[in-house]
């Protein structure tokens, strides 16, 4: 990095370090799931629709092939971390024998009403090292009490059931779709005390909902956070549903927003969110999977994938199919870390010394990149290295500093040819950009009022039909 050095400025200023909000510990261990599965599956697998109106008969919930098991082996080989589960969607309808409701499995004829799904799907993700999650829906269009006081404990004892009897659920989901009930009315949801319950009940439980506590939607349900997505949002006078900031605010969050509230990204593999035989061919392919992906975690936010059981009770061959595609196309791409071989440098008003931090291949290292502006941390290849494909990643345990940076790339030592610019980090950026011959990548922290560590810097040549032109 020698040779940069003359052509930098020689100011010096720096700014103080603001405090940012952080993660908590059940929020920053979220963060590593970065993709997992969501699960549809109930009365609307049967009936092939995608909400159901709660008046439908219980016996037409009946699996005949349940194997939770051949879901979490899939998810698994697929390189998932986790499964959530429609526990209850809108129509009402439990996967598991509520004593709150009469519209659950126990009330079906699937294995004569002694059937529970939370039981086995629970226990298969023990069994193949998944988190499990549950998606409960606020909305109820079954329960003869929604849309009265009562509803919402009816709501708080189910969710205790949850905790009490299928625990330890890693991530809650409360979806933000609020209808009319049975009986024509809409329930006014207490939300501080589904939040109370929760918390008391199971203090490391992750919270989802459009606005959080712990983990924010999207914004859409095409699975894309924000180019720019910041780990915050002000969330004080907000709820989910109807309340919730608009869906842009969403997705890139609030640069000094109050709260640490990360996003994630729901997706369909299918057009639909429950299963429909006429949508067997319309499953999306590994590389629409793949750019899905460098959309949600390439760009600090976890991706939630959902994929859903036919009525037998099993994961269709052809969504098994093409999930292993994409894992052997996120393997096959991230396999070779071309930053390995390079030797990194820390510059600044000191010369340019050599650090292992950020290229190390180990998160626990860091490197503090000031605003200054004569310091940047850096790559360097004796040899040239054909790079398309950039990854950054942030310690964000102290909170999400970066909101503003600059990777020169460089060739025959000291030719600038491009300048990748950027704002937000987190936990991890994914550039991708045309293949090129590099002999240095350096990266400067712009943003004004923070420190910014980096744990590491990656760089691969992955395949050029997968860069977005
Ligand atoms: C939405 C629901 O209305 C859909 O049915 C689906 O569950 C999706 C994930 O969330 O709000």
């Amino acid at each position: 990095m020698k040779h940069l050095l003359p052509f930098l400025l020689i100011t010096q200023f720096s700014f103080a370090q603001t405090k940012l909000p952080k993660p908590s510990k059940a929020q920053l261990a979220w963060h590593q799931l970065e993709y997992y599965w969501f699960i549809h599956f109930g009365p609307n697998t049967f009936t092939d629709v995608e909400w159901g109106n709660g008046k439908e008969k219980t016996e037409v919930f009946n699996p005949t092939k349940l194997d939770c098991n051949q879901w979490c082996k899939i998810a698994k080989a697929s390189g998932a971390t986790q499964i959530i589960i429609t526990a209850k969607h809108h129509d009402g309808f439990c996967l598991w024998p509520s004593k709150f409701s009469k519209h659950t499995v126990a009330q079906s004829k699937w294995r004569n009403g002694k059937g529970d799904v939370l039981k086995e799907l629970s226990q298969a993700c023990k069994k193949y090292g998944l988190k499990f999650g549950v998606y409960i829906s606020p909305w109820d269009r079954n329960h003869p009490d929604y849309g009265t006081e009562k509803y919402n404990d009816v709501f708080v004892n189910m969710m205790t059931e949850l905790f009490t009897n299928y625990g330890p659920i890693n991530e809650l989901w409360w979806d933000g779709a609020n209808g009319e009930g049975p009986n024509g009315k809409k329930q006014v949801y207490d939300w501080k005390r589904f939040k109370e319950t929760a918390r008391k009940l199971s203090p490391n439980t992750v919270i989802f909902s459009d606005v959080g506590p712990d983990v924010r939607w999207c914004g859409n349900e095409s699975g894309f956070a924000g180019i720019t997505n910041y780990n915050y949002l002000n969330t004080d006078g907000f709820e989910p549903g109807e309340k919730a900031p608009t869906t842009d605010t969403l997705n890139q969050g609030n640069v000094n927003g109050k709260y640490y509230i990360p996003a994630e990204c729901d997706v369909s593999i299918r057009p639909g969110w429950f299963y429909h035989k006429k949508e067997d061919d319309k499953v999306k392919t590994p590389e629409q999977l793949f750019q899905i992906y460098l959309k949600s975690v390439g760009r600090g936010a976890n991706l939630l994938l959902n994929i859903p059981p036919t009525p037998e009770g099993l994961i269709h061959k052809n969504d098994a199919s093409t999930l292993m595609a994409f894992k052997k196309m996120r393997d096959n791409n991230f396999s070779k870390n071309l930053a390995l071989s390079a030797t990194g440098y820390l510059v600044n008003n000191n010369g340019s010394n050599a650090i292992k931090t950020i290229n190390d291949n180990n998160k626990n290292t860091k490197q503090l990149v000031s605003n200054n502006s004569n310091e940047q941390v850096g790559l360097e290849w004796a040899k040239e290295q054909t790079i398309n494909c950039i990854v950054l990643k942030e310690d964000i345990t102290n909170g999400q500093a970066c909101n503003d940076f600059k990777i020169t790339l460089i060739k025959n030592g000291n030719q600038e040819i491009a300048n990748v610019t950027g704002k937000t980090i987190g936990n991890k950026r994914i550039y991708t950009f045309p293949e090129v011959q590099l002999s240095s990548i350096y990266f400067k922290n712009q943003s004004l009022h923070n420190e910014v560590f980096i744990t590491e810097i990656e760089a691969y040549n992955i395949d050029e039909k997968l860069i977005e032109k």
